[in-house]
């Protein structure tokens, strides 16, 4: 358990097409972590409670109309508006599940055509994190998953387009689990995957920054 007075906890990200269950498996290691004594927090990005992140919450809605570049720097600003409590956290020893974060930046903002470098520049200098949970899902499986809403994005070529960058952005840092399997099998596999990287933060490895 987390008793060394100096260990951090752990920054780990859960990334994947909509409707691959990211945020059920994210809410469920948060509940597993603290199950096992360990300090653990759900984030999610964007995060829609801040002004930036309720200006990125009426565009995805619909609500209002924005340039493609515009937005992109908005999500980006939304997670560097989080940076710093985000350092302060893992420092005192939380660990950071996290819906979401700049894979999601980068792969939906180049599936539109913004060129890749241009939409990871913004990005350099937030937190790297320890791992990448990565719920790989065909497009046609996510779509038949409860249908899409109607929140922008929601569409199947474009979610195709979006799948494809995400496996540009693939690194060291990720895992590929399967997002077909049943939930339960699922679940066990991130528990694994998590508790290991857990340990790993506990025991001094270093905080870095993305795309350096
Ligand atoms: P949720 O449905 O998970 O709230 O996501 N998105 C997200 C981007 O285009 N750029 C980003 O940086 C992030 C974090 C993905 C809302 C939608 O916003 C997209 C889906």
């Amino acid at each position: 358990q987390g008793c060394n007075s100096n260990s951090r906890g752990a920054l780990v990200v859960l990334e994947g097409l909509d409707r691959c269950g990211k945020t059920t498996q994210s809410s469920r290691l948060v509940q597993y972590l603290e199950g096992l004594g360990h300090s653990a927090e759900l984030w999610r990005f964007p995060d829609r409670t801040t002004s930036v992140g309720q200006m990125i919450s009426s565009y995805l809605s619909n609500k209002s109309q924005l340039d493609d570049h515009t937005i992109h720097l908005l999500f980006s600003a939304n997670r560097w508006e989080k940076r710093s409590s985000m350092e302060t956290k893992l420092k005192s020893g939380t660990t950071l599940i996290v819906d979401r974060y700049s894979y999601s930046g980068v792969a939906f903002s180049s599936a539109k055509g913004l060129g890749i470098e241009w939409c990871k520049a913004p990005e350099v200098g937030l937190l790297a994190p320890d791992l990448v949970l990565y719920l790989n899902i065909s497009p046609e499986k996510a779509s038949e998953r409860g249908g899409y809403g109607c929140e922008r994005y929601e569409q199947l070529e474009f979610q195709s387009k979006v799948a494809q960058y995400y496996q540009v952005l693939h690194d060291s840092s990720w895992k590929v689990i399967d997002a077909c399997q049943p939930m339960e099998d699922i679940e066990k596999q991130l528990q694994e995957m998590v508790l290991e990287c857990v340990k790993k933060c506990h025991n001094g490895e270093p905080l870095s920054q993305l795309w350096l």
